[in-house]
């Protein structure tokens, strides 16, 4: 089944994107209550690093051996954010399963090839939706429409070596595909998948939720040295024809890996 699951993910995320979570990843369990934050290469625990759940509106901070504790609840699925100076922004979906015991997570050093185009959660749709779809309930504040549009430098990309565009995180994606996967209960609806855009050229749909989903970016795209373009478009209720209900999802922490 897993196998299986991991050809769809592959065929279905785009064109080129591989399904593995890349940058950070959960390597162990931790000890007593505390989760931890740790550094991938050298294992150490690092501090003062900044964890936040922006949809509960939860933040903390690591102590000096880097552990913290989530005090708040988590109401279904969310996006947990740690940030740290010199480290890789990184995002992770957690619920109250993977959360109700301690978790370590190893964040890597920031790679100067890499490019941060935006670390803040953002919420696309209507904010009109079933309480069945992926991820309801969680959704707090005002949406910022159908899509979101980012311009950002490609200074000193290496065109000869692939880039990618990383999506740290996103959730609340209602697809049939995601449907089949079980991450959207709503038997009566589904929608088509979000849409991503690089200078104007559509170059992937994402069909379903997770962390760290990479997309290519067409060699022949991109713009060295000059200001180039993320369009990310929510998809729309597809059983839905009397008038636009598009799809509410949210996603964190877009990155350019080169
Ligand atoms: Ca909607
Ligand atoms: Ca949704």
């Amino acid at each position: 089944m897993k196998k299986i699951f991991s050809l769809i993910l592959v065929i279905l995320i785009s064109v080129s994107a591989y399904g593995d979570t890349i940058q950070g990843g959960v390597s162990e369990r931790g000890t007593a209550t505390s989760s931890r934050i740790v550094d991938k290469e050298t294992g150490k625990g690092i501090s003062g690093a900044q964890v936040s759940l922006p949809k509960e509106g939860y933040r903390t901070k690591t102590d000096k051996y880097g552990y913290f504790e989530l005090d708040t609840s988590i109401d279904g699925t969310s996006i947990m954010s740690v940030k740290k100076d010199h480290y890789k922004p990184f995002t992770m979906t957690i619920n109250e399963k993977n959360m109700s015991s301690p978790i370590v997570i190893g964040i890597e050093k920031s790679n100067g090839a890499d490019i941060s185009i935006d670390t803040n959660m953002h919420h696309l749709g209507d904010n009109s939706y079933s309480r069945l779809s992926a991820n309801a309930g969680e959704f707090q504040g005002e949406s910022a429409g159908p899509f979101y549009t980012q311009k950002f430098m490609l200074r000193n990309i290496n065109i000869h070596k692939p880039a990618y565009l990383v999506i740290g995180s996103i959730i609340g994606i209602d697809t049939l595909m995601a449907r089949t996967m079980g991450q959207n209960m709503n038997p009566n609806a589904y929608s088509s998948p979000p849409e991503v855009y690089f200078n104007g050229n559509k170059i992937a749909e994402i069909q379903i939720n997770g962390d760290g989903q990479k997309i290519k970016l067409p060699p022949s795209l991109i713009k060295k040295n000059r200001i180039n373009e993320i369009t990310i478009k929510t998809g729309r209720n597809l059983m839905q024809t009397s008038y636009v209900d598009y799809d509410d999802i949210e996603f964190m922490n877009l990155i350019i890996e080169n």
